[in-house]
């Protein structure tokens, strides 16, 4: 097939959808007083405010209009690597390179990658914090407004230069209908780049394409753009504070947001520097990159020392929104704000001291490779420190299943299995094994497309009232939220054990025994992109047609005491437009008393009889859902090679069935989901500490200390740590299941008017 004409077509036909939603949207709102015809006065009124209103959108140096305008960009660059992304994913449901050609499939990946990372994750990041920074520290606007529209502006001609290849390929097809081949050589000659996002020397100096040398321009325009806003940001937050903000109550996100923009006025410049040097070696015969003089590992010293701060500068801002957001869904304060803030420090600086565990592979001197492969598992702490964070954050909320909590959670739990994973492939010997297998890809998908569009998706949900006066529909949004939770899981844990089987990423043509894992990944993959339709159609459906807002508070955040600035400025609106009363909460959630709570040793064995009666159902439920996410650390570990399937035969044989290793799993997960929660709850009140954090914390420690020994099966050295690491993971992951579960169940109890 041929992949410029269907990609052209994919994105016309997006392109037809929402403006036919925008105008459906619009237009079955206001029915017209007259049955429905326009008058010739009226059609001219509109065409003057279209006119003024572009004229508008092309001049704003408003901050909350330009976040809207990176917004946008974002997501049309987004969509537009997402149909890259579909495209790849089609390739590979048969193992040969049947749909496309293989050398369409390198195009395919080269600017999927391209695309996302740069013209995808940071714009839209950017957006959200011009739209809400200033709000949220009660600045006026952006430090610098003129220069923010021109750091915006770059942009769309930047994706341009980036992605001129398919426009021209596509006019190439339209126009040789008409012209004979020689006239249209030009068009014939560019397309897409096919060396890989990393843009690796010799090939990338060596290909002719001259599309290369529009990447590399626009790529550097990218470049210039991110530099004059991340300037701006600095800028914004150091001075136009409002008074009573100082440096030890700024909030998160906008910490997140300093941080990041200093990674990137430290790291965009080398990246432009680099692209000159590349241009210069393809176009003037320099000999940067040439094997006679910097050589090719020069490049990729020079590329990841941005590339590895940039993965930060595209997390950060999203871990900034995760503690900004979850703590209002379980209606408790952030866990530990000096820590998120030093680790939040600590991962900008250390971020900049790890870039060579990219070339472990690529023959650096080996006591180098030591000192990289030690500061790479260093940086596994201050990312633990969030995690932890933002788990003791959930401990004992009130949980508001809503679809931002549930993107919250679903966040964080591909971050542990990206990161985890992460640490793995820190260590040399492994990564040696697993470098350019698609454990990577398995590996960094599930926090680029885990974490990352999560928070951006849950962020979008949590100020859609703020920006538009009107609610999203709710039950779609669960729908969608539970969805993109769901098929990433799907597609990158199959990614990551096919990539442990060794199988090598970057092909669109594979041996046969894989193809079920692929069309598996495949099947998940589909199933993320119709879940991002379904946010783009309840964005734009609801912005006309959602609930009017009614209330100035419409998270309740006040009964929490979590009414942050932003939606104060939003009352202020709301009051000054619609004359509506300040919202004042029922009541304020009561504070933790735990003689409220059935306690007591003398109660004895009649208690936890009680205790289990009462709470059967409510143990099953949190069991299943722990043992569920406890599975994905196990997973891991088997994959990773550090646990043993055997020992899940033994667990077969302890209860004299035969050792079977799927039987041993089976009885695992029914006994996971009834066994120990029972024991939990029966037990609780004899465990020290807080009702639940502490308690669920020692329960699931416990249980990981008689797990670790009763199914050790004799691994020592890095496979032994490996095993504890993954075993402590896992049932913490399952301590958090359980106990957000009878959370949250108790509390719909309690809703409902029972004990
Ligand atoms: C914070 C979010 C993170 C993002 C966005 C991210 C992203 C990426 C990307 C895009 C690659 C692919 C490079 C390629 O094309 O080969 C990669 C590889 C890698 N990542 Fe991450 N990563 C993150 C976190 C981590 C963490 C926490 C660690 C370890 C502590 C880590 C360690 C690695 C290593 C060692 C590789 C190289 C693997 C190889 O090439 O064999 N990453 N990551
Ligand atoms: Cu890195």
């Amino acid at each position: 097939m041929n992949r410029a004409v269907v990609e052209g077509s994919a994105l016309a036909l997006l392109a037809t959808a929402i403006l036919a939603l925008w105008f459906y949207s619009r237009h079955t709102v206001r029915p017209e007083s007259d049955g429905g015809y326009t008058t010739r006065e009226e059609i001219r009124f509109e065409i003057g405010r279209l006119q003024s209103e572009v004229y508008r959108w092309l001049t704003t140096t408003n901050h909350r209009d330009i976040g809207i305008l990176y917004i946008v960009f974002g997501t049309v660059a987004g969509l537009w690597g997402g149909v890259d992304a579909m495209m790849l994913r089609t390739e590979l449901l048969t193992p040969p390179a049947d749909i496309w050609t293989p050398e369409t499939y390198n195009a395919l990946f080269t600017t999927h990658g391209l695309t996302m990372l740069i013209f995808f994750v940071l714009p839209v990041f950017f957006g959200i914090g011009n739209y809400v920074l200033p709000l949220l520290i009660g600045a006026d606007d952006m430090a610098f407004p003129r220069v923010n529209a021109i750091g915006f502006w770059l942009l769309p001609p930047a994706l341009l230069l980036v992605r001129m290849g398919l426009l021209v390929q596509v006019g190439g097809q339209v126009l040789s209908l008409v012209f004979p081949e020689d006239a249209i050589r030009f068009f014939l000659t560019v397309r897409e780049v096919s060396v890989g996002w990393t843009l690796y020397a010799p090939l990338s100096v060596q290909q002719p394409n001259p599309q290369i040398d529009m990447l590399l321009l626009g790529l550097h325009l990218s470049g210039i753009a991110t530099t004059v806003g991340a300037i701006n940001f600095i800028a914004t937050v150091a001075y136009e504070r409002a008074e009573d903000v100082t440096w030890a109550n700024l909030d998160i996100f906008s910490w997140n947001m300093l941080v990041t923009s200093g990674l990137a006025l430290f790291a965009f410049p080398l990246l432009g520097s680099a692209l000159v040097m590349l241009l210069l070696d393809r176009n003037l015969g320099t000999t940067f990159f040439a094997t006679g003089g910097g050589g090719p590992i020069l490049w990729q010293h020079l590329f990841w020392f941005w590339g590895h701060p940039e993965v930060y500068i595209l997390f950060l801002p999203a871990s900034g929104l995760m503690s900004t957001l979850l703590p209002k869904f379980v209606g408790r304060k952030l866990f530990g704000y000096k820590f998120v803030v030093y680790s939040t420090l600590g991962l900008g600086v250390l971020s900049f001291g790890v870039w060579a565990h990219h070339m472990f592979v690529s023959g650096v001197d080996p006591r180098l490779k030591a000192s990289f492969m030690a500061i790479s598992i260093a940086i596994a702490v201050p990312s633990a420190i969030k995690v932890f964070n933002w788990i003791t954050t959930m401990w004992d909320g009130d949980i508001d299943m809503s679809a931002p909590f549930i993107l919250c959670t679903g966040g964080i739990s591909t971050f542990i299995v990206g990161g985890v994973t992460g640490v793995f492939l820190a260590v040399v010997p492994i990564d040696v094994l697993y470098h350019g297998t698609y454990y990577v890809v398995g590996h960094f998908h599930l926090i680029v497309v885990g974490i990352i569009p999560f928070l951006m998706i849950a962020a979008s949900y949590y100020w859609y009232p703020l920006i538009t006066g009107r609610w999203y529909d709710t039950r779609l949004a669960k729908f969608q939220a539970v969805l993109i939770v769901f098929g990433s899981f799907v597609t990158f844990m199959t990614l990551l054990v096919v990539g442990g089987l060794g199988l090598p990423r970057r092909q669109a043509i594979y041996p046969v025994e894989y193809q079920l894992a692929q069309q598996i990944a495949t099947v998940g993959a589909y199933i993320i992109g119709l879940s991002a339709l379904l946010w783009l159609y309840n964005m734009l459906v609801s912005y006309w047609r959602g609930d009017v807002v009614q209330t100035t508070d419409p998270w309740g955040l006040k009964a929490t005491q979590q009414f942050t600035r932003e939606w104060q400025w939003f009352e202020e609106r709301m009051v000054d437009k619609y004359d509506l009363e300040p919202a004042e909460p029922d009541s304020t959630r009561r504070p933790y008393a735990p003689e409220l709570e059935p306690l007591g040793l003398l109660g004895g064995v009649g208690s936890v009889v009680e205790n289990v009666y009462r709470n059967a159902s409510m143990a099953a439920i949190g069991g299943f859902v722990g043992t569920v996410l406890m599975t994905g650390g196990i997973g891991t570990a088997v994959v990773v090679g550090v646990l043993d399937p055997a020992s899940f035969g033994e667990i077969a044989e302890l209860v004299g069935l035969p050792a079977d290793p799927l039987i041993g799993a089976g009885l695992f997960l029914v006994g996971g989901t009834v066994t120990w929660p029972l024991l939990f709850l029966a037990f609780q009140e004899y465990l020290p500490g807080r009702l639940l954090f502490e308690t669920g914390l020692v329960f699931s420690t416990l249980i990981f200390s008689g797990f670790a020994i009763a199914f050790y099966t004799g691994q020592s050295g890095l496979a032994l740590v490996g095993y504890l690491g993954f075993s402590l993971v896992a049932h913490w992951a399952y301590g958090l299941g359980l106990t957000v579960t009878f959370q949250y169940l108790r509390s719909r109890r309690r809703a409902r008017g029972g004990q």
